[in-house]
Order: structure tokens, then sequence, then C-alpha cells
């Protein structure tokens, strides 16, 4: 651990405005939030920065195509992307947007010092150029496609400023040798040291032929071309030309895709060598997430949505299976299947079931507090000791961003735990003095486990991991724990445990799949069909937010009719979830049981008023979990206006609870 706090500055990159997030740069930003967290608690003062790249022709063509100014069409993007961060867990300190002021400033403070070193000119260039990827595409012929996304290249000639790239072989080659682990991983720095040995032409940093783009001061209608201005934006968001007052620049490591590791390895240090600026430190590329073996794209149109997933199985779920799945910097496959087969087996019945059997034996046998553990005997020691070199390899496996490993290890020893459970079998000793001290010793063990378990657990599973701390009655935050100072044996015996509540409740697997799929199907189409590009939230459990696109329906039969199954309810409680604005958590009775379900209601309503109101429910639906909360049905409610305000469906006569709607 530093002495003094010591600063770690990371970055993902900053993501193109034209599309919907998807799966793909939600792995980035996820294993960026993720080395943040676990820095954090390394005692680090860290920093993270994340946003959009609004600038370009793409951007251009998708607002014109959207009927409204590029500037309204971003900053709807921005908030869209900015949204789903914050629905993800993603706690970014900065979020950079490219036509943000500050960064506009940046750039043209960038260029001006490259200019007054000598490295920038002005000259012709004449190109094939990919108006998709906004790169110019060397040695390709007229006529040819992209070799990056495979469509027609445009030919192009402009007059440009050009940087003096070709002058920084022999220094990159003589940094890259400097500092060994700038690229990571080691396989793709042969990759870039033979690409720089091969020759570097000049690059191209100025437009002529697009509007929408930072202007290079006095030299309109000049405009920095995408690569320029994106790359900079990692300094922009930690000061600009005041870089050295917040003391974060040079950035500790950028995380970025494959796809744009030669930007980040060979132009941006030579633009900042040519500007006499500190260089980043180090820049992880790591490999695809494909769907049915093509990289997942916006623009082949096979992506997955992350805000189906999480709403259904919670954030939580998808951070692990991304981090647990794939090894960092390889390529992985994403499937619905091995999400939710990893979920029920890992999750549910790994980590979830661990916590509940643990909570509720102690709360059963000794009245809700840890019990004090007596003579130890040599597998609770095993199990102790586990645990305790658990923690050194998960520390050593993050530091050198092995997530799948760190997981398997904290996994490893959950299984151990669940193991020993089983063959201890607490609940079967009896009261007897000696049965009662066995038991809480092997209770205490389990609890004490499942503390270290969801520390060194909660750079990945941020939500998840703080609720098994609080049930373990522990007061302070899970964010601010040392992990140099976690050690087996510090829970304390007759500590009070918290609320017990579900983790992660198991889900069947087609139904669940089925679920996920119906919302993805349904945020595409409104994304689609929306006059903005933003992509709205996934719609709550009521239809009143549903934001379908307006197809024109299909007539169905009395027989689909029937197989929605909606009863009188009758609201018992209602509370606002933390975090979610949006929801209320309802407890609904209907006649056969008390349901608890999530509305997304609570911008119009005051929990108070709703309670005894009766409300048409749809009870047959597949329960799912919105903001991490399940929700066991969905409360009937009008969308009114353009901004769809939901207006309870209700009675004007007095209905029995329960009664069925047909
Ligand atoms: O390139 N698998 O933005 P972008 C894994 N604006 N990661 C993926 C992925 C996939 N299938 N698809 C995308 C840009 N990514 C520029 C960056 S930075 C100064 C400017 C992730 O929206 C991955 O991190 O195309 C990739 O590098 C990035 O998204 C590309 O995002």
């Amino acid at each position: 651990m530093p002495e003094r706090k010591e600063k770690f500055y990371l970055t993902t990159p900053i993501y193109y405005t034209n599309g919907l997030p998807h799966v793909g740069h939600t792995y980035t930003t996820v294993v960026c939030d993720t080395v943040r967290r676990y820095k954090r608690m390394r005692g680090y003062d860290v920093v993270m920065t994340t946003g959009t790249d609004e600038h370009g022709v793409n951007v251009e063509r998708a607002a014109k195509k959207a009927g409204i100014p590029e500037s309204e069409f971003v900053a709807n993007m921005a908030e869209a992307w900015r949204a789903l961060w914050d629905e993800l867990g993603i706690a970014a300190d900065e979020f950079v947007r490219t036509t943000d002021i500050k960064h506009v400033r940046a750039v043209q403070w960038l260029f001006k010092l490259c200019k007054e070193n000598g490295y920038v000119y002005k000259g012709h260039y004449t190109g094939q150029y990919c108006i998709y990827d906004n790169a110019f595409v060397n040695d390709a012929k007229p006529g040819e496609n992209c070799p990056d996304c495979g469509r027609p290249l445009e030919t192009l000639t402009e007059q440009n400023y050009f940087f003096k790239l070709s002058a920084f072989q022999k220094p990159l080659l003589d940094f890259y040798r400097k500092n060994p682990d700038f690229i990571q991983p080691e396989s793709r720095k042969n990759e870039i040291v033979t690409f720089v040995e091969g020759g570097l032409k000049d690059l191209s940093i100025t437009r002529t032929t697009i509007r929408w783009g930072i202007p290079v001061p006095g030299e309109e209608p000049h405009v920095f071309y995408v690569w320029f201005d994106a790359l900079t934006a990692y300094l922009s968001a930690v000061g600009g030309p005041d870089y050295e007052k917040r003391g974060m620049w040079p950035a500790d490591v950028h995380f970025v895709g494959k796809d744009i590791i030669r930007f980040h390895t060979v132009y941006w240090p030579a633009f900042l060598m040519a500007a006499m600026l500190p260089l980043p430190k180090q820049v992880w590329a790591h490999g695809w997430f494909l769907m049915d073996a093509a990289k997942m794209s916006k623009s082949k149109g096979n992506v997955v949505l992350p805000r189906p997933i999480a709403n259904m199985l919670g954030m939580d779920a998808l951070r692990y299976f991304m981090l647990r799945e794939v090894v960092f910097g390889q390529d992985g496959n994403f499937s619905y299947d091995s999400l939710v087969t990893r979920y029920n087996s890992d999750l549910a019945n790994g980590l979830g079931n661990l916590a509940s059997r643990t909570a509720a034996l102690i709360e059963k046998n000794f009245a809700g507090r840890v019990p004090k553990p007596a003579e130890r005997q040599a597998q609770d020691d095993a199990l102790a000791k586990e645990a305790q070199s658990a923690i050194g390899e998960v520390l050593e496996r993050f530091d050198k961003m092995e997530f799948a490993r760190a997981l398997e290890a904290i996994w490893g020893v959950i299984a151990a735990a669940d193991k020993y459970l089983t063959t201890e079998q607490p609940w079967a000793l009896g009261t007897s003095e000696a049965d009662l001290e066995r038991k809480a010793t092997i209770l205490w063990t389990s609890a004490e486990l499942l503390r270290i378990v969801s520390a060194l657990a909660h750079p990945v599973l941020p939500d998840s991991t703080a609720k098994v701390w609080t049930l373990l009655g522990q007061t302070t935050s899970l964010d601010s724990v040392e992990l140099d100072g976690l050690r087996w044996g510090q829970l304390v015996p007759g500590t009070a445990l918290g609320k017990s509540q579900t983790l992660f409740p198991r889900v069947e697997k087609t139904e669940a799949i089925e679920r996920i799929e119906s919302m993805a199907n349904e945020e595409l189409n409104s994304a689609s069909a929306a006059p903005k590009p933003a992509s709205a939230p996934a719609a709550p459990a009521t239809t009143a937010a549903a934001t379908a696109a307006p197809v024109v329906p299909e007539k169905i039969g009395i027989e689909d009719f029937a197989k929605v199954e909606m009863r009188v309810g009758q609201i018992k409680t209602a509370e606002r979830i933390v975090g979610a604005d949006k929801l209320l958590k309802l407890t609904v009775d209907i006649g056969t049981e008390i349901r608890q379900i999530c509305a997304g209601i609570a911008q119009y309503y005051e929990p108070e008023a709703l309670i005894g109101r009766k409300v048409a429910v749809v009870v047959n639906l597949a329960p799912r979990k919105l903001r991490g909360v399940e929700s066991n049905g969905m409360v009937v409610a009008a969308s009114v206006g353009p901004e769809g305000r939901p207006v309870l469906a209700g009675f004007l006569e007095d209905v029995e609870v329960g009664a069925r709607l047909k």
C-alpha cells in the first residue's frame, strides 16, 4: 500500500455517439470501473474518465437523418451513455464530451504546442477514406473496401494540416524499449513494434470537408480530424493546459479494445512527444466480445444490449459474467445461455446461497448475532488458511488484470465453504453445550469467510457484495475498506446481522432469456422509432412506461388475451428504491398471496398515497429484477401524453381483491 495517497488515473475510450452502447463498450467500461474500485480499495487517489466522441462525418449524417441539429443529437446521445453507465454501477469521476468547451480549448492548445515545436505543416492529401471509421486507409486503392469494416472507401483530396509522425519512428521505438510494460498484453507489443519499424507516414490531422468538428483557430474551415480531437480528451478531462494543477496526468492506464491500439500506442505518444508533454504509462488492449463468432458491432447490427440483462439479472450479474467468462486480452463469445448458467451456478447457488444459508442459521441459532467461535478443529483451520491465502492471490491477479483468475480464486473459496457446511452440517447439531460451541465455530467461520469474499469481490460486484457486507452487520462502507488490511479473524463476535435479503433469485433459463430478448427488442425498437437517438431506459414493470415502437399491432384471438391473467390487487406498502428515481417497490395483495412488484411510477405518485389503493395487476408475468430488486408481476397504468406519464388503472366501484379481469 502506498504510504501517502498515490494517484492513479485510468480511462476508457471516448465512445462514438452514433449508436447505442452495447455489451462490447460495456466490457471496457466495466473493466475500467473494476480497476478503479480495486485501486481505491488499495489506498490510491483514483480518477477514472469515460466520455463521448461527438465529432465527425458519422454524427453529421446521423443527426441529419434524425432531423435535429448536431448539438442536440450529441447531447441526447451523451445523456443516454451517461444514464446507462449509472445504471450499471459505473462510477466514473469524469465524463468528457468532445464538444465541451474545456476539451475544445485543450485540443487547440495541444495543436499550438505541436506547431510551435515544428511538428505541424500544411499540405495536400488525396487518399482512400473510410467514413465509417473516420480514417484514411494508407495504401488502399480506389474502389477498394475498408480492411476494418469491409465497406466501400471514398477518394478524398483535401488541404490538411499534417503532423510529422515520420519524425517519431526512433523516439517511439526507444520509448517502447525503455518502457516494456507500455503496451499490454505483451502479444500486441510485437504487432506495434513491427508496424513502427516498417516506417511511419505523416498524418493528416485536420479536414476542410467536415463541418462538424473543432475549428483550428484562425484557419477556418479547417477542423480537427477525429483522432487528434478524441485522444486529447484524456488530457482535457484532467485539466488540459492546467493538467499540472490537478496532478493526475499522465494516465496510468488507458483501457481500449484492440481495434484502436495503434491510435493509442503510436499516434497518441507521438502527439505528446511533439508537445513535450508526459506520456501515458500503459495502454491495455483487450479482445472482442463476439456474437455468433463475429465481432459485436453497431455497424453489423449484431449487438447485445446491457440494460435488459441488468434489468433481468442485476447489474452485478452482467459485470461478473463479462469478467469471469473471458480471459482479459483475448476474444470471448457472448451467449445468453452461458450468462444465465453462470448466474444460476455461481451467483444464485454460489455466493447467494452461502450468504442466505449462513445468515439464516445465525438468525435461528444465535438470535441474529455473530457467534463467538470456540475451539477450532483442523477443518476450520484449513478453510481459514484457504481464505487467507486467497487474499494474496486475488490481489496479485487483480494487479495483473487477470480478472477471470481473481474471480476463480474467490469462487474457489466459496465452493470450499459450501463443502465445509455440507460436511459439518451445523443444522444437524443439537443444543448441548458442546454442540452449541461447535455450531458457533462453524457459523463464525462461514460468516468470516463471507466477509473476506465480499471485500475481495467488491470491485467486480459492487452492489451485491455491499448487501452481504450489510447482512454481516458491517457498518463501514465497503468501498472504503482497505484490502491491504484485510485479514482472517476480524469478524467481531456479537455483531448483529443486518436485514436479510435475496441476493440472486434463481431464474428459469428459457424464461429469463426470452425476457431479456424481448426487453432488448423493445429497447432497439424504441431507439429506432424515436425521433431522438437516445436509448430510452428500459420499461419498468408498468405498461405506463413502455416505450415500444409505434408499430401497428396484429389482432389477437381471445385465447391470446386469456393467457394474460389480470387480477384486482390492493397495495399494502410502497417505498422508493435508492438509486432508482423512477421505481417504487410495492407489496400488493392479489387475493391468494402478497406480491412484491416494482412499478415505474415514482415520479408521479407519492408512496404513502398509494397504500390501500386497488389496482389492476398482471399476475402471471415471469418475475424479473429491476435495478436489482425482484418484481413479480406488473401494475397496469395508462401512458398519458408525450412523456408517457403513468396513470394507474383503477375501479369506480368497490371490487373484491383477487377478482379476475376479463
Ligand atoms: O473507437 N468487444 O469509439 P467506439 C469488446 N471514438 N469491446 C468492444 C466491442 C466488442 N465487440 N465493440 C466496441 C472509438 N468495444 C473512438 C475511440 S478514444 C480516444 C476514441 C469497445 O464507440 C472497445 O473498447 O467505436 C473499443 O475499442 C471501443 O469500444 C470502440 O468504441
